[in-house]
């Protein structure tokens, strides 16, 4: 069968943001448009003629749809087989791992992770490398820089691939494999953790919840978590995909899973509860009487880890996106090992990983991950917290307090202005940045002098490149710490984040209130930035 060539025109706005392009499904489905970024992701590639690629996506709404036109030109631009989940289903981490299992030349991972779903909702398409990480920066800009010139793109005039049907299926000269999307996975988590000890620690009476949200852990999370461990059926909350996640909002954080967060705060609560996002990367983990923020569930995985089969001989070294707090920097010191800080976005960490240089990375974004794969991985961080609660007997809260007094408190918190006027967030940037010089030495609420103030610059040290404007740093004398930025993930006007961090030493007051304790730090922070007043905003659209 030949290859059509469709001519087509660019679109000018398919730049990949912080991890892939997400827009509308509204702005996808316009005509060409997953044509042309797909072919100029490919335009960007080279040596992949009868290779592998790997596509699997979230199942969200318009995923089959693309699935289907990746494949065809897929096939018309000569890869030699795809790999694609059943379904069309690949968690972000099961992908990672199919690329990297069946040493395929790349993959494409369709996903807008924990943006909702459904005809008004938002879907992606990410290009992932044969290391099974989010392509670096010079290939997505390349992508973008190809969009923008694109004039024709190449498919196969062919029927649909039947995605539910395991086994082969050919679209011209390429094979199609569909694949169990759990096995493999399922397979790698058994080599990293110590399923008798997990399977004791149900056999024994533990209760957990695990929220899927309706989106793609489900699979994984009934055959692992229900299946291999033995947990009671009714473990796992939400757990058959939808398109439209059930009309929810498939983010694990303390506004969409505040039900899970309220009934683990209650004495007839169970003992853990978890959730993951819309694709399976993020993380939410919660003990009874104690949420564990992301910055802080980073530090006690490093810490923990050795408990764990497929850490016991320690890591390597640990990194963590600029934003995180540094709780986990002081692991690292106590542990004598490398200690990264990268921008904010998985493919940063890729190169580390590659190099051996680190073990364990994550962000305050919810996302935890390791060596075992080049994504986040959200099953994986419950798996790890339940190895540990397994070895440990003891309860989250108090693993989370020792913790504390071993190492001290990063008290922390992220306030998010959703959907503001793009125009008015990069005035904000801007004439932020241009005071930094200024404010060194200052001091604020009396006693909190700035030491340092940038925009922080990434030098990788692996492949010597530089990645700047990466976002506004504020540090104090203290250790205290604001961080402004833009997020690259949202698909309406721009999203401003603010990060707030104050440290508190081991034999310090570690039972404040989160937002008391940032209290000073947000004022200031509202000071130098004047959120408020520009945006209309009287508080922030989300607090994490
Ligand atoms: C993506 C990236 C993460 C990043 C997060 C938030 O996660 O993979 O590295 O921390 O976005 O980015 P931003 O602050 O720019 O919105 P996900 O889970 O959305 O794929």
């Amino acid at each position: 069968m030949t290859p059509k060539t469709i001519e087509t025109t660019p679109y000018a706005d398919q730049k990949p943001g912080t991890s892939g392009l997400r827009k509308r499904v509204t702005v996808y489905s316009q005509p060409n448009y997953v044509e042309n970024y797909i072919q100029a992701i490919f335009d960007s590639l080279e040596g992949f003629a009868g290779k592998t690629l790997v596509i699997g996506g979230d199942g969200r709404f318009y995923n089959d749809v693309a699935i289907q036109k990746a494949i065809r030109i897929a096939a018309a631009n000569g890869f030699g087989k795809v790999l694609v989940g059943q379904g069309g289903i690949l968690s972000t981490p099961a992908a990672s791992h199919v690329i990297r299992h069946y040493k395929a030349f790349g993959g494409l991972v369709l996903s807008a992770s924990h943006n909702p779903g459904g005809p008004e909702g938002d879907f992606g398409i990410k290009y992932n490398i044969g290391n099974g990480g989010p392509a670096p920066e010079k290939i997505t800009d390349a992508v973008f820089a190809r969009t923008k010139v694109i004039t024709s793109y190449k498919t196969l005039e062919t029927d649909d691939i039947d995605l539910d049907a395991i086994g082969t299926q050919r679209v011209g000269d390429m094979v199609v494999e569909v694949i169990d999307p759990v096995a493999d996975y399922a397979d790698l988590m058994q080599t990293l953790f110590d399923f008798d000890a997990i399977r004791g620690l149900f056999a024994g009476g533990f209760r957990m919840t695990f929220d899927a949200m309706n989106a793609v852990t489900g699979p994984f999370a009934h055959a692992i978590i229900e299946g291999l461990l033995g947990a009671p059926k009714g473990t796992v909350v939400n757990g058959t995909p939808s398109p439209t996640f059930n009309d929810g909002h498939p983010d694990p954080n303390l506004v969409y899973c505040k039900d899970m967060h309220d009934l683990l705060m209650t004495p007839e609560g169970p003992d853990f509860g978890a959730a993951s996002d819309g694709d399976g990367d993020r993380n939410l983990i919660i003990g009874k009487n104690r949420f564990v923020t992301p910055s802080d569930s980073l530090a006690l995985l490093a810490a923990n880890a050795h408990l764990a089969p497929g850490y016991k001989a320690g890591i390597a070294g640990i990194a963590r996106s600029m934003p995180t707090s540094a709780a986990a920097d002081r692991v690292a010191e106590k542990l004598g090992i490398e200690m990264h800080e990268t921008p904010t976005g998985w493919k940063f960490f890729g190169n580390l990983l590659d190099a051996g240089r680190v073990t364990i990375c994550g962000e305050e974004s919810a996302g935890t991950g390791s060596n075992h794969v080049r994504e986040k991985d959200g099953l994986w961080a419950v798996l790890l917290w339940l190895n540990i609660l397994a070895v440990r007997k003891q309860s989250v809260d108090e693993i989370v307090r020792e913790h504390w007094k071993t190492y001290g408190r990063n008290y922390y918190t992220r306030h998010d202005y959703e959907e503001v006027d793009a125009g008015i967030a990069n005035t904000l940037m801007q004439e932020l940045r241009a005071k930094l010089p200024s404010l060194p030495g200052k001091v604020f609420e009396d006693d909190l002098q700035v030491a340092y103030a940038d925009d922080f610059t990434y030098h990788d040290p692996v492949d010597g490149s530089t990645s700047s404007m990466q976002g506004v740093r504020i540090g104090f004398a203290d250790g205290s710490r604001i961080v402004l930025r833009l997020s690259g993930t949202g698909t309406v006007g721009a999203t401003l984040r603010v990060y707030l961090e104050r440290y508190e030493a081991a034999d310090g007051r570690h039972d404040l209130d989160t937002q008391l304790a940032l209290e000073p730090l947000i004022g200031i922070a509202e000071q130098l930035a004047g959120i408020k007043a520009r945006t209309g905003r009287t508080e922030p659209s989300v607090i994490t």
